[in-house]
């Protein structure tokens, strides 16, 4: 095969700068977790992302147009974009190909990336060459003028042999083929699809008109996903909302682009924002990500954002809305809070050279973000309110419904606090909880029971020293669609709070929690499923630590008793009804409880609630926000959604799938 000119036939001895790189790998190996964070799951995945984002920056820089991801069933990834190519010829200091020269050089792709800035840049910004590093095997494959081009490397990113002139190619473009090395990532090598997938239609989501392919071969269901999105995050807001009432007809979108001097070097940030209003009553934080990577803990542009949503909305609604307003209304101002309540709202932009605050780059830093964002979106909102004044009334009569509501709350709490009534609630509200005697909440349990009769049985089956009996008596209040101070008038809650200990919301503090166990002990048919729900969206919304540490549990009833010449069982399951059925014979009787209330104490505690034999589900939260989701599906306006649920989750608790 004849080789171009331009590549470097390598002698074949090491030399000194051989000998450099592969100790610059072998550190990578040594201490992954420096590079990698850390080698378990999230550590793998992360090496999907180093490369995808080299695909991301090419499409930004404007060259590539399409990134594919596949998967195959031994978890070998393959990465690919219709880019350039990566450059195939010798590298000035190196003198190794420009391609050796990224994949076994630290840092070398930041930094010889040439014209277009680095956007995408990982978590770590780490480069490919820590990805050859932590892998089996790593194959590069570059179409570039008229070639295809071909480098291999191994056992943590030896090459076997130079890049090579393999045929022809009329495309362009570049592919990177690795096998996680096991040896490195002893968790785990296998990739999680929900993962993939999910990171994979955000990075689409956030970068507009980027076609993102994902190929599973490992799955059957959805083996082959496309994920692309002309309006960016604008259509990302519109996904996020789909099962919610919401007051815009199309979600708002504004995107600018701002070039400022930090350190003297002019830089040019661009932000892209986008809002939609609903009729929800929670407060989210709008979800924000710079150069690609969400800031869960805000920062700079999230500042931006506030000051200018809160200086736009007030100024509307002082100086038209109040002035055209029919009636009298309350002149106080609107705070942050009430402008947010029920806004879904995205926040991204792009920075040359980000600066972040700790060391997880959860909060961006960069103080000059903060104006180009306030000065995009004011711009921007200013000039939509005046264009839109049915729909400026809508979100200022929403944060107006928030206002008064915070008025009325604070009212109420000082009534409260005048008339001592905390204190005398306490004992009247926890009339109803039988306690129990040990004050170890390490070994105390509280059950939780739907309805009297069967809180009866438990208050007199149960262990008196650990278990803890709280009846409910009507349905708890659906929190998702009420608002703070209809949650606190609510009785059930109280009582639940006040039993607990540990405070909620904001204040919540488990080392106060009483109980270790908050098990949820409900009927197996459709009521059950809806308390259940209620509770747990409750506790999502309020407790969620509670949950995020494992604290609750649902407990399992039987659903059948077997009985034949005294010699009883309990089914937990229609399957292990039959087969029960099918141990004992003929002639024996069959008794399907249609609620706890049937049981009697000592059938109660033997099968339900004695630690001994007794089931429990623990309530686990892999994904707080996947479990959101599928909680304000249940809770949102859309009926039919919850309804299919419901009726699907009646029969067992086991499938209250979060
Ligand atoms: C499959 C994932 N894609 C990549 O890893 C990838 C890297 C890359 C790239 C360039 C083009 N496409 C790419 N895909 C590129 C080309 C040119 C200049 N800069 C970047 C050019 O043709 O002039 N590179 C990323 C780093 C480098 N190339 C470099 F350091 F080798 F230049």
């Amino acid at each position: 095969m004849e080789l171009s000119e331009e590549i470097l036939v390598k002698d074949d001895h090491y030399d000194e700068s051989d000998i450099q790189v592969l100790e610059g790998l072998e550190a990578v190996r040594k201490r992954p977790g420096m590079y990698i964070g850390t080698t378990s799951s999230a550590g793998l995945h992360h090496l999907v992302w180093e490369i995808v984002d080299n695909g991301i920056d090419e499409a930004l820089a404007g060259f590539a147009t399409c990134i594919q991801v596949i998967v195959d069933e031994n978890n070998i990834v393959t990465v690919k974009d219709d880019g350039r190519g990566v450059p195939t010829g010798v590298h000035e200091k190196t003198g190794k190909s420009t391609v050796e020269t990224i994949y076994t050089v630290l840092h070398a792709g930041g930094k010889f990336g040439g014209g277009a800035y680095k956007v995408s840049g990982g978590l770590h910004g780490v480069g490919a060459s820590v990805v050859n590093a932590l892998s089996e095997f790593l194959e590069v494959e570059i179409e570039r003028d008229g070639n295809k081009y071909f480098q291999r490397f191994e056992h943590g990113g030896t090459p076997v042999g130079d890049l090579q002139i393999i045929g022809t190619s009329d495309k362009h473009g570049t592919t990177v083929r690795f096998k996680a090395d096991p040896e490195i990532f002893t968790e785990t090598t296998v990739y999680n699809h929900g993962t993939l997938k999910h990171r994979l239609q955000e990075l689409a989501f956030l970068n507009k008109g980027i076609k993102i392919i994902f190929d599973d071969l490992r799955e059957n269901e959805t083996p082959h996903e496309e994920f692309f999105y002309e309006g960016g995050i604008q259509e990302y807001v519109r996904y996020l909302t789909e099962e919610k009432e919401v007051i815009l007809e199309n979600p708002l979108y504004m995107e600018g682009k701002r070039t400022v001097e930090v350190n003297h070097t002019d830089m040019d940030i661009m932000v892209e924002i986008s809002i939609q209003y609903t009729r929800d009553f929670d407060t989210k934080k709008p979800l924000s990500f710079c150069n690609n990577i969400n800031t869960a803990e805000g920062g700079s542009h999230i500042d931006g954002f506030n000051n200018a949503l809160n200086n736009a909305l007030n100024e509307y609604f002082r100086n038209q809305y109040l002035k055209n307003a029919k009636s009298k209304e309350t002149e106080e101002s609107l705070t942050g809070d009430d402008i947010r309540e029920g806004m879904v709202a995205i926040v991204s932009v792009k920075h040359p050279d980000p600066q972040y605050e700790g060391q997880t780059k959860s909060k961006l830093g960069s103080s000059e973000v903060r104006n180009v964002v306030y000065r995009v979106m004011k711009e921007n909102l200013d000039r939509f309110l005046m264009e839109n004044p049915n729909s400026a009334r809508e979100i200022i009569e929403k944060a107006m419904l928030a206002r008064n509501g915070r008025i009325a709350a604070k009212k109420a709490k000082e009534l409260v606090k005048r008339k001592g009534l905390l204190d005398e609630g306490f004992s009247t509200l926890l009339g109803k909880l039988a306690d129990c005697t040990s004050r170890n909440p390490e070994e105390c349990e509280i059950y939780i029971v739907e309805g009297d009769s069967a809180g009866g049985s438990a208050k007199e089956g149960r262990d008196r020293k650990t278990q803890a009996i709280l009846p409910l008596r009507g349905k708890i209040l659906n929190v998702q669609k009420a608002n703070i101070n209809r949650i606190y008038d609510n009785n059930e809650i109280k009582t639940m709070v006040t039993a607990f200990g540990c405070g909620v919301g904001d204040n919540i503090d488990l080392d106060k929690l009483r109980y270790h166990k908050v098990v949820i002990m409900t009927d197996a048919d459709v009521d059950g499923a809806h308390i259940r729900i209620l509770l747990l969206t409750f506790f999502f919304k309020f407790l969620r630590p509670m949950v995020e540490e494992g604290y609750v549990y649902f407990a399992q009833p039987p659903l059948y008793k077997i009985e034949k010449n005294k010699n009883v069982k309990y089914a937990y399951s229609d399957d292990e009804m039959e087969r029960v059925r099918k141990e004992m014979g003929t002639g024996c009787s069959l008794q399907r409880y249609k609620g706890l209330g049937e049981m009697n104490k000592d059938q109660l505690w033997e099968t339900t609630m004695n630690p001994e034999n007794r089931t429990l589900v623990k309530v686990n939260v892999d994904d707080a926000e996947q479990a959101c989701e599928i909680f304000e599906m249940l809770m949102g306006d859309e009926v039919d959604p919850r309804k299919n649920f419901i009726m699907e989750n009646a029969q067992f608790v086991k499938n209250l799938d979060i």
